[in-house]
This record gives C-alpha cells, structure tokens and sequence, in this order.
C-alpha cells in the first residue's frame, strides 16, 4: 500500500492501542523537541511509517521483558516442595512429578505469533517506503566524500543544474529523490527527522528519498563511521515553501557577482590563485572540485559539514587553520599572509 500524505498515520493511533507507549512518548516528544537529531518524533512522510514502527517494537520489547521478568519472579516464589521423597540410596527417581511442559508449547507458541507479527509489520512498512508517494519533485545527486558532501541539483534543462555544498534545501510536501554516491569509503545518508538513513557505497548508486511535512531546518549527519573527521560529517536541510525554494534556486543557479577591479578584486584573484584548484566559484576561473562549491557560501548557515556557524570569524578561523578545527581534513593549512586572508574573505564576504 502507499504511503498517503494526508492520513494522520501518526503515534497517536498506536499509543491509543498500547497505553503503555504514551508516557515515555509525551516525555520524550517534549524533552526531545529541540534535539537536532531527534528521531522518535517525526516532521517527515517516510516518518510517519517508520516511527510508530520504532515505538510499536519498542514497547513490544519492553512488554516482553516486563512479562518474562515477573514469570521469573512469580515461578520463585510459588515454587513447590517436590512432593516425591528422595529414596535412602540417594538416587533420583525418573519420573516428572507435574506437568510443565505445555508452558513450553505455550511460550513457544506466542513468541511465535509476536515474532512473526513484527516481521510482517516491518516488512509492510519498509514495501510502503520503498517508494515516494507521488514522482519526486527533484532529483539531487549526493556525492559523499571525507568529509563533507557534495550536492548536485539534476535537471533535464543544463542551465538549471545546480552544484552546491552541505546545505540541501527542498521544497516543503514534496518528494525529494536523492542519488546517493561516494567518492571513497562507505558513508550513510541520515536526516533523523525526516527518514531512515541510506548507506553511501563506493562504486554503486543507492536511492534515498524525503519528504518534509513542515518547514524547518533539519539536521543531518552521516551514520556510518567514515574516517577522522566522521563526526564532522553533518549535513543540512532547509525545507521550505515552494515559492521561497524557487527563489533560493534561482539565486543560486546566478554566477557570482564579480568586480573588475578595486579590493574585491584582489581578493578574488588571490582565492582563484590560492584555493580555485580545490574550489570553483562560477563566474571566476576557480573551477576545483576537491573542495565545496563556494559560489553562494554566504547563503550557507554553517561551513565544514555543519561543523561551524558561518560568520566572518569563524570564516577566518577556518581559512586561516581549518587543521586545527577538523584535523584531517582535505583542505590543507595554507601558508597565507595576514592581508591576502583579509582581501580572500573580503571576496567571500560578497558571494551570497
Ligand atoms: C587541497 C584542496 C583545497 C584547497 C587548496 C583549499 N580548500 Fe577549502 N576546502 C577543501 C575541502 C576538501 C573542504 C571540505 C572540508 C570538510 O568540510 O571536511 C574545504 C572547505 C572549505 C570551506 C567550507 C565550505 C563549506 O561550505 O563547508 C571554505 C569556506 C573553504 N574551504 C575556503 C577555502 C579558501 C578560502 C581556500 C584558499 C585560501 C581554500 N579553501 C583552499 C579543499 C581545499
Ligand atoms: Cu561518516
């Protein structure tokens, strides 16, 4: 069945069946709602299947514990003297006193039932999310790498192919396809509010999609130990309306604004110098790939994979020594002079 995006398919269904789950659920809903990486409480479509499948086998497992832990409990302390009477030779007769072994056909029996129960509820949620509801509205092709990630917007029309860094953002109530690939080891593709994680193979294309239900900025991160710096591997995803996401994506499909001459200038001839083998700002001859695409940094919130707000001192910080702050890093600490790193943030001061 697909998934459809109006049914209220939420936790609310399963905690009204399994009273137990309400407690931690509104606990945790309310402690959690600013955690970035919060994912038992869902603002995405592919949400909505998968989460009340976390509290469903959640609170099954815990019912399982509960139960067994008091069949302990109780079989201790209701436990019988055996009624037979150890014979003077001291040896044991043959013999079962009581019945017993029904419980075992019992216990069998449920476990059973659950265990394939929960099999079918997991197999039935992962067939309904397989697939986005409706044809994605785009198509972004993630290119992961050590680390950070490169985002490639897909089009049938070039002039509408779009290379950026870091910072997805969508159209809020859209399904979004992501082609997922990697540039050396394994990665995993994880926006926690918003869907199940993908793993980022080398040499293979793994398809991911979301769809946002609200707007918002999602916090993402990749999941699957990569090297170093794999805690400094986040990602973010800006959801929202579809007329302001048209309006991000026409200023960012724009080339840079470049200057003829003055400071701005020397700044970017010293950035097409210096950082252009690894960098590409459309608009100049700095045309590297090894690093992020910085024509729009300044439209980014945060720099290196999520790891630093984006303001001019950070900025500095990271141009100046981005060894220091993400050890291991591709981009290596350049050997730059006080006044050549003022002129190159001045130049990327103007890219927005
Ligand atoms: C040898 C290649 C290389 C050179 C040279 C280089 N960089 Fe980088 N740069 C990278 C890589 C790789 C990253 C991504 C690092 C990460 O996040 O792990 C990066 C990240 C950045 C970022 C953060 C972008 C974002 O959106 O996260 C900025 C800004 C930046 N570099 C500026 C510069 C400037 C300015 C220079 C020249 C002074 C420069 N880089 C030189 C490879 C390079
Ligand atoms: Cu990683």
């Amino acid at each position: 069945m697909p998934l459809r995006p109006r049914t209220r398919w939420t936790m609310d269904r399963i905690a009204l069946a399994a009273p137990a789950v309400v407690l931690p659920r509104h606990a945790l809903a309310a402690g959690l709602a600013d955690a970035p990486m919060n994912y038992v409480v869902t603002h995405g479509l592919q949400g909505r299947a998968v989460t009340p499948l976390l509290w469903g086998l959640g609170a099954i497992s815990v019912a399982v514990v509960v139960i067994i832990s008091l069949l302990v409990v109780v079989g201790t302390l209701r436990r019988r003297a055996p009624r037979m009477h150890l014979p003077s030779d001291g040896q044991m007769p043959v013999e079962r006193p009581e019945g017993g072994l029904s419980w075992i056909a019992i216990g069998v029996g449920v476990s059973t039932v659950v265990l394939l129960g929960m099999m079918g509820w997991t197999a039935t949620t992962m067939a309904r999310i397989a697939r986005p509801p409706t044809q994605p509205a785009l198509t972004i092709d993630i290119r992961a790498q050590q680390w950070w990630w490169a985002v490639r917007y897909e089009s049938g029309d070039p002039t509408r192919i779009l290379d950026t860094a870091n910072e997805i953002h969508i159209p809020v109530g859209k399904p979004v396809e992501f082609k997922l690939e990697s540039r050396d080891v394994i990665h995993s593709f994880w926006v926690p509010a918003l869907g199940g994680k993908t793993d980022v193979i080398p040499g293979q294309t793994n398809m991911a999609w979301l769809q946002a239900e609200r707007p918002g900025v999602y916090r993402g991160q990749c999941a699957e130990y990569c090297g170093q710096q794999h805690g400094h591997m986040g990602l973010v995803i800006v959801a929202e309306p579809p007329d302001q996401f048209e309006a991000w994506m026409a200023n960012q499909l724009a080339s840079a604004k470049t200057a003829d001459n003055g400071p701005v200038r020397a700044g970017q001839d010293d950035f097409v110098q210096r950082c252009g083998i690894c960098h590409a700002v459309r608009g100049t001859l700095a045309h590297g790939v090894l690093g992020p695409d910085l024509t729009h940094l300044m439209s980014r919130g945060s720099i290196a994979a999520a790891t630093l707000p984006n303001r001019v001192a950070y900025l500095s910080g990271w141009i100046a020594n981005p060894q220091t702050i993400k050890p291991g890093a591709r981009m290596p600490t350049l050997d730059i002079s006080g006044p050549e790193l003022a002129r190159i943030r001045g130049f990327l001061e103007t890219l927005k």
